[in-house]
Parts: structure tokens; C-alpha cells; sequence
């Protein structure tokens, strides 16, 4: 893991910031570097990250372009000026609640937004316009955990702090790609296994991921059975003595119902051998220094709060909780999904951890803003509000900082449905996203780097977001924009903030009240901050206020229930509701790759991070793939009632035969049929609402291509063909493609597709082997190239893609690099753009044989760590290869 550097005599330029990905919550340096871009590193000082970075936050620099930024409103597709846009939207907004009432606006928001934007969006939902539907897609994300939470506590507190990874004697991670999704903190397990060679770690999910290179154990558990694991160890927890009596009588309350339900629960729901789940208990029980870890594998399922619950269960009852290396830990995806729901960013939630269901906190929450309404109660959870957008029942609904077209259940259905409502405004950085494109009008907000406010990560840290660079065009932080909005519904006076300190005080005074009425959200210091002192707010963990600061929650109990006692729940196990049948037989897991974000509108600027996948796959067992005759790198169609998606055939045997995995990164924008969000039935877990976004059944057969082809073009292009996806490199874009027929013309189809006409094209045509390969120049360079064939075009991409804007290479047209030019393969280390090749000829030809020893040698793994599992599992098959020879 590298380090970053101190902040030296250039302090005065250095910014310092956080990172706008994942919950881990990183403290960056970010210097202008004069041409509108940034030198990103990681920032010693700050606790979450000590200087580390991983790969998404190294290549943050790559991704504050301005090529295809929104820079002024747009009304209808066409450039507007501030005021007839937000004119628009406050009448829009104002007719639809006199004519229908409150309840047929909406907002759908984002664990994105900074807290400061959040508080505005919630404040003018809740306490001015007068409804509940404000909902985010935190609740895609979080909404289990903190229905578990506030079932077991009373409260959504994560009771832990990082510094327990550090000193526990067992990590187990539940349905989390760590390794991958917060890799900080995995690399923070990693130091702490090599400071205490006595850690253990679990790892309990379906595949077998980057993740489980640490692992002592992999419990490879059956889709959505985590319940039914969780339930047998607190069996066997009782039935073993290690109950914490003490704690149990003292603190908690329904032990024997729980137990109880746990005793009458299926172990073999879990699919796991006997052994391997001894192993875990004996783990986990024998241990008293035990961190569960969890995130979407429990989170995102359809029983997902009993899930939680269960986990929780376990901590309760043996007091493992709130006290050093040791507790449940639930870790947010977002930067501020923990933000998120400390200002009540859900439709179920008000502000500062009160309740909307309570009289008596709807009551002071309206005091407290001198507002002439209150929400009556919950609003709609984002699966029920798109399907009132769906039946008309919402007439204006604004989107800010999230993709619904892509990231949310059912989404040919709510793409359908948004494109079908009255009037939809988006906030976004581009109006080039699959939901953007479906508005009335798109708003341009600032962006990370340029905007102020306040983020929580995972350990309940708040930290600054500075802005490094000027806001570009007409862009506006989203607070403001809103503010704007509130001004012309009549509501001026009480959104006229000035700065977002200004409404960071506003929020820290109202938590104060909220601290008066009992709950821990308290952070009541900071009521009278100054701009200089919030300028300059170094990173603190709530609460924070006379009567607690920072710290861990619930070693003594004071539990945030009525009778101050946590609560053991009864988690019967439920299994996923997407039926497997005859005609859909496959469960398909979703998630995420290591180096992209979400719908990719950021990261997909990034020539590094688009190199390591630079497709839509299905991750599918080689027995399967076999069965349904899916050859290596061929297309399957998958597809079930709800859609379909055409994905690139990656054969693996991490995954479980009958199960498949796909990325939920791409969109309408980057690939042709790769929105996997299509084929996820919108089933809901009946507490929180969260979908099940990781268990939809479907059906898998070979998408018979006749032809399969690569491309790389200088320019950008909108292929027409039945599948393509395409990546930054970096003098373009590189394209992969396919279709069912071959083109009877392939150099005019050639020119069609790059929209080369005036362009020189050389070629290669093969018609008797259905073999093409065209490049164009332009003043005598490489502006593009296609290389197609009857098979899955076998090519070093890398290399071709290297060629674009070089003069006529005589290797182009042979698609591989030559002798001159060794092939580097994949990029594996995005950092240092190092390829597999590369690696695999170092670990031959220099005898490596450690992580260690690569990174010595080639850079690779030395700076963010996100490739060191797969260095070590190069290592093991270069081993393997050795042994068999
Ligand atoms: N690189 C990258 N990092 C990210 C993000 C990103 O887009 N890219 N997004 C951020 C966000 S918002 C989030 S919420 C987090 C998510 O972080 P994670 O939750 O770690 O990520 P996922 O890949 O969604 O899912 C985790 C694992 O759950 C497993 N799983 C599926 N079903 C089950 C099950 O029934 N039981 C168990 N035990 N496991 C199951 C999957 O196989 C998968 O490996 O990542 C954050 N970090
Ligand atoms: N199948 C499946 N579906 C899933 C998941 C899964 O695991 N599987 N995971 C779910 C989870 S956990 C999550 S969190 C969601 C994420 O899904 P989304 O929230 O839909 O994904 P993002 O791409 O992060 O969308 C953020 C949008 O906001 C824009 N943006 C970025 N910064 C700003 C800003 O400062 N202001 C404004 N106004 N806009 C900005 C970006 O350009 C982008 O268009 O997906 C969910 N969907
Ligand atoms: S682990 Fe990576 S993505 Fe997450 S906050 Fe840190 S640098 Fe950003
Ligand atoms: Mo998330």
C-alpha cells in the first residue's frame, strides 16, 4: 500500500478533501495542476485511510474533465437560461400540489448528495411542500440495515469504529466484496493479518471473490440463506455456554424468542458441508474479539432486515458490541449514505434520527423550521414511487444525483415510467445518462471537486468536501439549485442561505433539539461553527455535543428503545422470491467491479480504470457454460419476464453451477443490451422496501452471432449493431461488437459505424473465412480500426488500441504487437497500467514469488493494492503451471 506524501510548502494550492466513492470515506490531497485537472493523493492525515488510496479514488484526477459535462440548463433538450429553467420547475411543482395535492410531487435523491444538499432537499420535502416522498437510493443500498438497526436499537447507529478491524481476532465478511468495494479497508485487514498472523478472517459469500484471497474460510453459502447461517450459530452459541448472561439480562430483551426461532431453523438451507460450518463456529464463538462485517449480499435480499437482524442477534447476545475489535458493522456503499440517514434522507425517516411515525418529533421538527406543513408520515420507498410515477399518481418528480433508468429494479419499467410522467426535472453533472435523456429538464450541478459540504462514512466519521476547481459553465450546487426552487415557490425567506456552513449550523442546532428529545444523532457543538472554523473542520465522529463525543455505542446497553434494551428478533429464514423454474433456472447475483462506479458516468472517463473490465460479462460455471453450449468469450442472452441483457461469457469456477453474476455497471450509454437492472423483478423486502437486486431468476442461451468484432476509434460512435460496449483508452475508445449477420459491405459498414467517409481506408478482407480488417487514417495517423471475424476476435486490444492517432503502423492490420513490441495484456494494476502479460513474463523469467516481489519489480500492487489478490492468484497459477510441468 503506498502512502501519501505529506502536504509540503505547496500547501497553500493543496486542497484537501474527500473522496466521492465509497463509504470507507478516504481523506484526499488534490492540487489544480493549472489545466483544469487535479493531482490526486491520499491524505496521511486523515484516519480513515492514513495516505492510502485505492484505484477509483488514484484515477479521480482522470475523471474531472469537462468533456461531456452539462454546463447550462436545459429545457426540453435545448439550452435554457437559469431562470426560465427554475421558473419551470417551481410553477410545475407548485400546480401539481394545488391541483392534486402534495403527495404528487416526488424527489428521488441520492447517498451522493453532501449532507448540506440533502438537508435542503429533505427540509423543503418534508417541511414546505408538506409530503413524505422524498425517498433515495439509499434505499437500493441501506434501507435493511437500518430497518435492522432500528428494530435491534431503537436507533440506525453503527456502534463501531475502523481501529476494530485492527485489534479483533476474527473478521467475518457477510456478502461483501471488500476487496473490491471498500478496498482501503480490505488492505487495512490485510496490515492488520500480517501485524497478527493469528487473525482470522471468513468470507460467506455465494462466489468464491477477490475478497476470499484473505480468507481463512469461504463459506460458499446458497443464494439469500444468511438467516438460516446466522440462526445456527446463535443456536449453537446458547447450546455451547458462550450466551453473555450479564449483558443479555441487563441490556437486551426477546433472547428466548429468538433463540427459539433460531433453534427451528433449517441449517441445510445454507447448502453448507458440516465441516466447513463447524469451522465457522468454532471461529466465531471461540473468539470474543469477532467483527461481522456486512453489506449488499445481506442487504440487498428480500428477507434482507431479518438477515441484519440475525447478525445482529448473535453480537447481542454475546455483548459483543461497542467495545474494542468487536461488534456488527455494517459498512455504507456510498460517501454519504451515512449522511444520508442522519438527515432523514429516507421517505421513512425525519431528520437527525427522529421518526416520522412520532407526533411529538413531526411536531419540533416543524417548530424548528417555522414551516407551514409536516409531513404526515412516511412517504413512498422508491419501488412504490415509481410506480405511482408508473400509474400517474406523481405528476412532478425531480431526480437528483442518481440513475433510476439503470440502477433500480424493473428498469425498462421505470425508464417506461419516468418517460411517461408529467414533468421530470434531473440534477446531474451530464445530461448524457439514461435517465437525463428521458427529463423535461436537466439542471446542471456542480460536481466533485468543485463543490463544499459535509460527508459520513461507514465509522460515523464526518468529513469536509472542498472544492478544488471553479464550478464550470453555469453550474450550481445542488443545494443552491434547490434553494432557487424553494425561493420561487414562496418559500425565500427560510432557504436564503448564503453558504453550505450556513445550513451545516441550521443542521447542527436542529440536532440539538433532537439530542433534548432523547436520540444520539447529536452533533449540537457545532450549532455556531464560523465559515473560518468550517472551512477548516478537520474529520471528527459523531456525536458530538456536551453530553458524548465520538466514540463506540452500546457497551453499557442505553439502548434507543423505550425501555433502553436492545431487542433479539425471531429471523425464521426466507429464501429468495424470484422462482426458479424450468424456463428460468439461474439465479443471477449482481454487483460490482473493482475499478467502476456505479452507472460509470465518472469512472468511465478513465482510460486506467477502464482497462481492467471493459465489458458487461456473465460469470458463469465452465459445467454450465458447457451445458448451454457457451464457448469462451461468446454472448449469452439472458432474459426473464422482466428483460433482457446481452453479456460477454465469462467462464469461472468462483461461482456455483446454477448461479451467474453480471456487473451492475453499464447502461444505454456504454453497451447495447448491458442494463442488468432490466432483468431484476422489483421484489422487496416487506420492512425496509430494499429489492432483492442480487436473486431474480433467469434463463441463459448462447446469442448466436455471425459475426464478433473489436474497434477503436478516435472519435466517439453510437454503434448500431445487436451488441456493443464500449471504454475510454487513451486516444479514445475502444468498441466491442457483434451482430447477427455479417455485412455483405464491411468497408462501408466500417465507415457507417466510425462515420469516416472522407477518411482513407486500408483493408483486409477475407470473404471466404468471414475475416475483415479496416483502419482508417486521417492526414496519414490511425483514426480508427475494425477487425472482425466469425469467432470472438482473438487480438492483443491493448496494442491496437495503442495505435490509434500513430502513423500507419505496419503492425496494425496484424492486430498483434510485433517483436519489437511485446503484447502487455490486460491492465491488472490500474495504477500503474501494468499488464498481465507483462507480470506473468516477470514471474517466469525473474523467478518472483511473492506480491512483494512483483511490486519491486514492475511497480504493480505498490500503490492502491486493489490488484494484490489478483497478483497472488497470478502467482498461484504461474506456481500451479511450474508444478505440472
Ligand atoms: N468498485 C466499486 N466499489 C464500490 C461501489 C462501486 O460501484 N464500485 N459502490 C459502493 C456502494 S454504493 C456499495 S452499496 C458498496 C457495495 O459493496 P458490496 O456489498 O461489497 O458489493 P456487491 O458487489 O454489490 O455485493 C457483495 C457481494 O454479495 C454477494 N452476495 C450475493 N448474494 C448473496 C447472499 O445471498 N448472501 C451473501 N452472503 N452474499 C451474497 C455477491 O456475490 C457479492 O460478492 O460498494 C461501494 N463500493
Ligand atoms: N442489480 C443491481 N442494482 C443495483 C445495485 C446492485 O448491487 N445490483 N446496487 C444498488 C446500490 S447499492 C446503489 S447505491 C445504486 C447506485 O445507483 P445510482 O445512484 O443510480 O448510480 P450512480 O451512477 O452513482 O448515479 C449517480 C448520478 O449522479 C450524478 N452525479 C455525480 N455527482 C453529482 C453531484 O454532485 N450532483 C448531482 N446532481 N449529480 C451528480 C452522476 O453523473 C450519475 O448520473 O444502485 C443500486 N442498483
Ligand atoms: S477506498 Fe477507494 S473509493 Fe473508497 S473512499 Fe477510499 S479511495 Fe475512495
Ligand atoms: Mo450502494
Amino acid at each position: 500500500m503506498g502512502t501519501g506524501e505529506e502536504v509540503t510548502e505547496r500547501a497553500a494550492e493543496t486542497i484537501r478533501t474527500t473522496c466521492p466513492y465509497c463509504g470507507v470515506g478516504c481523506g484526499v490531497l488534490a492540487r489544480p495542476d493549472g489545466a483544469g485537472g487535479l493531482e490526486i493523493r491520499g491524505d496521511r492525515a486523515h484516519p480513515a485511510n492514513a495516505g492510502r488510496l485505492c484505484s477509483k479514488g488514484s484515477a479521480l484526477g482522470e475523471t474531472v474533465g469537462l468533456e461531456d459535462r452539462l454546463l447550462a440548463p436545459q429545457i426540453g433538450g435545448q439550452e435554457a437560461s437559469w431562470d426560465a429553467a427554475l421558473d419551470l420547475v417551481a410553477s410545475k411543482f407548485r400546480a401539481a400540489m394545488t391541483e392534486h395535492g402534495p403527495d404528487a410531487v416526488a424527489f428521488y435523491v441520492s447517498g451522493q448528495l453532501l449532507t448540506e444538499d440533502y438537508y435542503v432537499a429533505n427540509k423543503l420535502m418534508k417541511g414546505f411542500i408538506g409530503s413524505g416522498n422524498i425517498d433515495t437510493n439509499s434505499r437500493l443500498c441501506m434501507a435493511s440495515s437500518v430497518a435492522g438497526h432500528r428494530r435491534a436499537f431503537g436507533t440506525d447507529t453503527v456502534p463501531g469504529l475502523y481501529e476494530d478491524f485492527d485489534q479483533a481476532e476474527v473478521i467475518v465478511l457477510v456478502g461483501s466484496n471488500l476487496a473490491w468495494c471498500h478496498p482501503v479497508l480490505y488492505q487495512r485487514i490485510a496490515a492488520a493479518r500480517s501485524a497478527n498472523p493469528a487473525l482470522r478472517v471468513v468470507v460467506v459469500d455465494p462466489r468464491r471473490t477477490a475478497t476470499c484471497d484473505l480468507a481463512d474460510l469461504h463459506l460458499a453459502i446458497a443464494p439469500g440463506a444468511d438467516a438460516a447461517l446466522f440462526n445456527g450459530l446463535l443456536a449453537e452459541i446458547a447450546a455451547q455456554g458462550a450466551v453473555n448472561r450479564d449483558y443479555v439480562s441487563a441490556h437486551v430483551s426477546g433472547f428466548d424468542a429468538a433463540l427459539e426461532a433460531a433453534r427451528a431453523s433449517d441449517i441445510a438451507l445454507t447448502g453448507l458441508p458440516a465441516a466447513d460450518l463447524a469451522a465457522f463456529t468454532r471461529l466465531w464463538i471461540g473468539a470474543e474479539k469477532v467483527v461481522t462485517v456486512y453489506s449488499q449480499g445481506v442487504n440487498q435480499s428480500s428477507s434482507g432486515t431479518d438477515k441484519v437482524n440475525a447478525i445482529l442477534n448473535c453480537h447481542l447476545a454475546t455483548g459483543r458490541i461497542g467495545r474494542p475489535g468487536m461488534g456488527p458493522f455494517s459498512v455504507t456503499g456510498q460517501p454519504n449514505a451515512m449522511g444520508g440517514r442522519e438527515v432523514g434522507g429516507l421517505a421513512t425517516m425525519l431528520a437527525c434520527h427522529l421518526d416520522i411515525e412520532n407526533p411529538d418529533h413531526r411536531a419540533a421538527v416543524q417548530g424548528f423550521w417555522a414551516s407551514p406543513a409536516i409531513a404526515p408520515g412516511p412517504g413512498l420507498k422508491a419501488v412504490d414511487m415509481f410506480r405511482a410515477v408508473e400509474a400517474g399518481q406523481i405528476k412532478a418528480l425531480w431526480i437528483i444525483c442518481t440513475n433510476p433508468a439503470v440502477s433500480m429494479p424493473e428498469a425498462d419499467r421505470v425508464r417506461a415510467a419516468i418517460a411517461g410522467c408529467d414533468f421530470v426535472v434531473v440534477s446531474d453533472l451530464t445530461a448524457q445518462t439514461d435517465t437525463a435523456r428521458l427529463a423535461d429538464v436537466v439542471l446542471p450541478a456542480t460536481g466533485w471537486g468543485e463543490k463544499d459540504g459535509t460527508v459520513t462514512n461507514s465509522e460515523r466519521r464526518i468529513s469536509r468536501q472542498r472544492a478544488a476547481l471553479p464550478a464550470p459553465g453555469q453550474a450550481r450546487a445542488d443545494w443552491q439549485i434547490m434553494c432557487d426552487v424553494a425561493a420561487r415557490m414562496g418559500w425565500g425567506d427560510q432557504f436564503s442561505y448564503k453558504s453550505p456552513a450556513e445550513i451545516f449550523r441550521e443542521y447542527a442546532a436542529l440536532s440539538g433539539l433532537a439530542g433534548l428529545l432523547g436520540r444520539d444523532f447529536d452533533i449540537s457543538d457545532f450549532a455556531t461553527i464560523s465559515e473560518e472554523d468550517y472551512d477548516t473542520l478537520a474529520p471528527f465522529v459523531w456525536p458530538q455535543s456536551g453530553a458524548k463525543r465520538g466514540g463506540r455505542f452500546f457497551a453499557e446497553g442505553h439502548f434507543y428503545t423505550p425501555d433502553r434494551k436492545a431487542r433479539m428478533l425471531a429471523t425464521p429464514p426466507r429464501m429468495p422470491q424470484s422462482v426458479l423454474s424450468a424456463a428460468t433456472p439461474f439465479r443471477l447475483n449482481t454487483g460490482r467491479v473493482r475499478d467502476h462506479w456505479h452507472t460509470m458516468t465518472r469512472t468511465a472517463k478513465s482510460p486506467r480504470l477502464g482497462a481492467h473490465m471493459g465489458e458487461p460479462y456473465l460469470e458463469i460455471h465452465p459445467a454450465d457454460a458447457a451445458r448451454l453450449g457457451l464457448g469462451p468469450a461468446t454472448l449469452a442472452e439472458v432474459s426473464n419476464a422482466q428483460g433482457r441483457a446481452i453479456l460477454r461469457v465469462l467462464e469461472s469456477p468462483r461461482i456455483a453451477p446454477g448461479s451467474v453474476f453480471a456487473p451492475m455497471h453499464w447502461t444505454g450509454e456504454t453497451a447495447a443490451a448491458g442494463r442488468i437492472d432490466a432483468l431484476v423483478p422489483a421484489i422487496v423486502d416487506p420492512v425496509s422496501g430494499q429489492p432483492e437486486s442480487k436473486g431474480a431468476a433467469v434463463q441463459i442461451a448462447p446469442f448466436r452471432a455471425g459475426w464478433y468484432g473489436f474497434a477503436v476509434s478516435v472519435d466517439d460512435v453510437r454503434p448500431g449493431c445487436a451488441y456493443w460496449a464500449k471504454a475510454r483508452s487513451k486516444a479514445g475508445w475502444r468498441i466491442e461488437l457483434a451482430g447477427q449477420e455479417a455485412p455483405a459491405d464491411w468497408v462501408a459498414f466500417a465507415a457507417d459505424l466510425f462515420g469516416q467517409h472522407g477518411a482513407q481506408p486500408i483493408s483486409m478482407i477475407d470473404p471466404a473465412r468471414g475475416l475483415a480488417r479496416i483502419a482508417f487514417l486521417r492526414a496519414g495517423r490511425v483514426c480508427a480500426a475494425l477487425f472482425a471475424a466469425p469467432e470472438p476476435v482473438a487480438l492483443a486490444r491493448g496494442h491496437v488500441a495503442a495505435l490509434l492517432g500513430e502513423h500507419d503502423h505496419p503492425a496494425l492490420l496484424a492486430g498483434r504487437p510485433g517483436a519489437d513490441r511485446p503484447d502487455p495484456g490486460a491492465t491488472l494494476c490500474a495504477c500503474f497500467d501494468v499488464g498481465v502479460n507483462t507480470i506473468l513474463t516477470a514471474i517466469a523469467e525473474q523467478g518472483l514469488t511473492s506480491v512483494e516481489a512483483i511490486g519491486t519489480a514492475l511497480r504493480a500492487g505498490t500503490n492502491c493494492g486493489s490488484c494484490r489478490p489478483e497478483l497472488a492468484a497470478l502467482l498461484a497459477q504461474a506456481r500451479k503451471k511450474e508444478t505440472a510441468a
